[in-house]
């Protein structure tokens, strides 16, 4: 892809997925067929949260300046990115409130309401909410957001140390199979100390690579230890009788989900979506003849019954516009398969298939349609998978660096790889330059520390 940046904001616009033209810089909006893409892909996070126990609820999106204040860390992390509510109306607050740059601070003060004894744990609930940052950096669709729109934030509590651990192990699987089933290669990290999300005690993050080569950190799991717990007084009596803090963990996903799904997968034409959360899955396409209008139709509208059906989503397009424009809209949209009928085929009981991910068109008896649609969503999902796989994998690369070698060469090696390629640089794990003052030589950042054929690495790249 020669530009990336150029093609992600047309591509947003064609395929009408989020305008970026409302008059807030970091702000824009969900158009119908971007929100229809967001609703499927937090359904799948949604129902893996369900079924591994989580609840969820939903928070007022004002905290009191008191209340955000409260944790040292976190407030020190989030200062420079609040918004401050401070009047109503004409009058002056007695109590600044904030909108909410995420919750802890307003989920914990309830939590010590619900909290008193270890049979009250664990507490496991999420939100899916919009969340604001007054980011500084360069604001991007979907992707740095300012109204950060969908926020899925998960916090939990949890009566000893050992269960918030397999928490965190809970969360990254949930996230790591989310991600799967999108069809989007992570890489999972142990974020660095001076990296970690503010007031816990480590962060565990997925990055994936984007097709210009730079990092996307997608989503975010941590250990809060009893940091919170201590600031908010989440004790509780345990099973001896005696008094200890909840030991906690959160976990986020944001829009980047999205910006995720369309960088990874869509091609110079457009989106390719993967059918789990494409918001039309096929789309039949009749070819109209004169005199033959009516026979095609009336099949066109047999197959979308058939086909619905299946519990599958499907659309007639019988717009009065040539084939070609039709064939060319849901490319950009990214519709994973296109049914064309023309009245030659149906004579031969016969209809044409087209494949968006792979750009193969082939013939399938009609009566093969029902027995086979599964097969060909799920051969796409796959297909989409490797190709997202290798894709990824071409952008990391391995430097084979021991103490002796000179580390002056080893810099001037990483800053090359990242100026001409991008991408991500594994190194074998090495305190010589696994610090603050390494990164700040390297022209882009150290994400963290990463396990790469059972050893330890240190993951470098340029990030979002
Ligand atoms: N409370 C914790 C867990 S929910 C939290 O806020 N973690 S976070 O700061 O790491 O954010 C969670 C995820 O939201 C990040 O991993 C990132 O993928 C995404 N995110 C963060 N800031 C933005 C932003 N400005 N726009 C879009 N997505 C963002």
């Amino acid at each position: 892809m020669e530009n990336f940046s150029e093609w992600y904001g047309n591509i947003l616009e064609r395929a009408e997925i989020y305008d970026l033209r409302y008059p807030i810089k970091g702000c824009g909006v969900y158009l119908p067929y971007g929100f229809k893409i967001r609703k499927y892909a937090f359904e799948i996070i949604r129902n893996l949260l369900d079924e591994a126990g989580h609840d969820e609820t939903l928070f007022p999106l004002l905290i009191p300046e008191n209340l955000l204040a409260k944790e040292g860390e976190h407030i020190k992390g989030f200062e420079d990115e609040v918004y401050w509510v401070t009047h109503g109306g004409q009058r002056p607050l007695d109590v600044k409130l904030a909108l909410r740059p995420t919750s802890e601070t307003s989920i914990y003060y309830m939590m010590k309401l619900w909290i008193k004894v270890h049979s009250d744990l664990p507490i496991k609930i999420y939100q899916v909410v919009n969340t604001f940052r007054y980011e500084t950096k360069h604001t991007r669709p979907l992707i740095r957001l300012r109204e950060i729109m969908t926020f899925k934030e998960a916090h939990t509590a949890h009566a000893t140390r050992e269960d918030a651990e397999n928490q965190v192990k809970e969360a990254m699987d949930i996230y790591k199979r989310f991600f799967e089933k999108l069809g989007i290669p992570t890489i999972v990290s142990k974020r660095p100390e001076w990296d970690k999300f503010p007031g816990a005690e480590y962060t565990m993050a997925f990055d994936t690579i984007f097709p210009d080569g730079k990092i996307m950190q997608i989503g975010t799991v941590h250990n809060l230890g009893q940091n919170f717990a201590k600031t908010f007084d989440l004790e509780f009596e345990t099973p001896d009788g005696e008094k200890d803090y909840a030991y906690q963990t959160c976990y986020g996903i944001s829009d980047r989900a999205i910006a995720s799904i369309i960088a990874i997968h869509g091609d110079e034409k457009g989106l390719i979506l993967p059918p789990n959360v494409a918001p039309i899955q096929i789309v039949i396409i009749p070819l109209l003849f004169k005199g033959k209008e009516n026979m095609v139709l009336d099949k066109a509208k047999e197959l979308y019954n058939l086909l619905k059906n299946l519990g599958l989503r499907v659309k007639v397009d019988d717009r009065d516009i040539r084939p070609g424009r039709k064939f060319n809209d849901w490319e950009i949209k990214g519709v994973p398969l296109r049914i064309e009928i023309g009245p030659r085929d149906l004579e031969n009981g016969k209809i044409t298939i087209y494949r968006r991910d792979t750009g193969e068109k082939f013939q399938l008896k009609e009566q093969e349609l029902k027995g086979e649609i599964n097969n060909i969503l799920n051969d796409i999902i796959n297909n989409m998978k490797e190709n997202a796989k290798n894709k990824i994998g071409s952008f990391i690369s391995v430097i084979d660096y021991k103490e002796e070698d000179s580390l002056k060469d080893l810099i001037n090696t990483i800053r090359e790889k990242l100026e001409n390629k991008g991408g991500m640089i594994l190194i074998p794990f090495n305190n010589e330059i696994y610090n603050k003052d390494f990164e700040e030589n390297i022209g882009g950042s150290i994400l963290g520390t990463t396990e790469y054929n059972g050893e330890e690495y240190i993951a470098i790249g340029r990030t979002y």
